[in-house]
């Protein structure tokens, strides 16, 4: 309570996103590094390799067929990121670790889905069965090369009306049938339902219109896989097809849910994750007469295979050296420019009870910024006459654009030793 009392003395009453300003609460957790970030908008950059990579994937969907939405704001309620979609009260990713709070009614939407239910409820209006949707995503994450505490999802989803159609399922798998055949292998799929039976609420929709509308989800999404990813082989390869695998997932709002890997560089990558929209939550945006599927990619996943870059930061460069290479807006593979001497600095410090390992990430982001590459754990141990835990992380400071000086190094590290007790009350060793 006194760590609370704190924070509470310290935070300013009110925070200023996107020109609108929110009152604070306890959960209030956005640094002062984040709002900055809401205003970039990297997916709709002309020519910027995530706005390509959207429009490639765009171009795969009939816009007769849906509709596309790439600007809607990041700020949601936690109603829309988290109650809407059947999130339990106490799912880990609504902790304060895992997500930013502006307050304690609003978060910085966490994934593209925290807009089903509104997209859902305007299909009618609209006048397409399904929708695309491009936005920023923010999570408090660990700092390595493929984490980044703001990242890029596309969502889709595809809505079937029974209407007067008694046998949906039968037209659902007609359709299946005329669609392009993907030119990937698939090398492993797991059954539909995980346990042979469907999780469906009895209300909700039979067995084989589940598993109707699952297949029309997987070949279409094979369909983007097999195009996106034969584009950044090129034609140079030998023709062999790409490998991809189903895997059974969890999602409070798709039953039955599978996520999609892709073999890319020997090994797995996760790429999706999708599933079979719950029906409860089409009926709630008044959809009992229709049945569908929905998924969430990550775009940054797939520009990086696309493009071949090796370090997510690079999509937020402002190093004219970046931006030039993709200027006509064709995919071409990423010419790395020269890179710069990495530095080392260990911190080690003895924690108080709770402690949150994102918290730490965030401190160090928070000093360093886009100069910490990636932050490891290399020591962790508890003393076996006080109990106490001690840890120890590595920050490897890195700068994409120049070569960072010692005495810039040490003041980085000396800021970051300094704000530890202060910001996490641990006790520095
Ligand atoms: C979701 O966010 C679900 N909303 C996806 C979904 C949508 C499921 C609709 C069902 C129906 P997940 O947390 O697994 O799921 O993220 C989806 C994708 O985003 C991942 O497969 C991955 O490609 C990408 N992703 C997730 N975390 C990160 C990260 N820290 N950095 C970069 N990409 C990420
Ligand atoms: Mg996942």
């Amino acid at each position: 309570t006194s760590q609370l009392k704190k924070r509470l003395a310290d935070l300013p009453n009110t925070i200023t996103l996107n020109n609108i300003t929110y009152n604070t609460d306890s959960l209030t957790n956005i640094p002062a590094t984040l709002p900055s970030y809401l205003t970039r908008n990297l997916h709709l950059q002309p020519s910027h390799p995530l706005s390509t990579t959207r429009q490639t994937i765009e171009s795969l969907f009939s816009s007769a067929l849906y509709e596309t939405y790439n600007t809607l704001s990041p700020i949601v309620t936690v109603a829309q990121n988290f109650d809407c979609l059947g999130f339990p009260a106490d799912h880990p990713g609504r902790s304060r670790s895992d997500t930013y709070y502006v307050n304690q009614h609003t978060v910085l939407r966490t994934h593209t889905s925290a807009h089903q239910a509104e997209k859902f409820r305007l299909l009618d209006t609209v006048g397409k069965p399904g929708y695309l949707i491009t936005a920023d995503v923010y999570r408090r994450d660990a700092i390595d090369r493929s984490h980044y505490p703001v990242f890029h999802q596309m969502e889709g989803a595809r809505v079937f009306s029974r209407g007067a159609d008694a046998d949906i399922a039968s037209t659902v798998m007609a359709e299946v049938r005329g669609m392009t055949v993907p030119e990937v292998e698939v090398v492993e799929s797991c059954p539909v339902y995980e346990d042979g039976n469907p999780v469906q609420s009895a209300k909700g929709h039979t067995a084989a219109e589940a598993e109707a509308v699952a297949r029309h989800l997987q070949r279409q999404l094979e369909l983007v896989v097999s195009r996106v990813f034969g584009e950044a082989a090129g034609s140079a390869s030998a023709k062999e097809k790409l490998k991809v695998r189903w895997v059974s997932a969890y999602f409070p709002f798709t039953s039955p849910s599978y996520e999609l890997e892709v073999f890319w560089n020997n090994e797995w990558l996760e790429v999706l994750g999708c599933g079979v929209v719950r029906q409860d939550l089409l009926d709630y945006a008044g959809h009992s007469d229709k049945i569908g599927w929905a998924f969430g990619l990550g775009l940054e996943r797939i520009a990086m295979l696309m493009y071949g870059i090796p370090d997510i930061r690079l999509f937020w460069s402002r190093d004219e050296r970046f931006a030039r290479q993709f200027a006509d807006g064709v995919v071409r593979r990423y010419e790395p420019f020269s890179r710069y001497p990495h530095c080392y600095k260990d911190v080690a410090f003895w924690v108080p009870g709770t402690f949150h390992e994102n918290d730490f990430m965030e401190l160090v982001r928070g000093v360093g910024g886009d100069l910490v590459e990636d932050v490891k754990l290399i020591d962790e141990f508890t003393h076996p006459k006080t109990g106490r835990k001690s840890m120890c992380y590595r920050i490897n400071y890195c700068s994409l654009d120049r070569t960072l000086t010692n005495e810039e190094v040490d003041s980085l590290q000396e800021k970051v030793r300094a704000a530890l007790p202060e910001k996490l009350h641990v006790e520095l060793r």
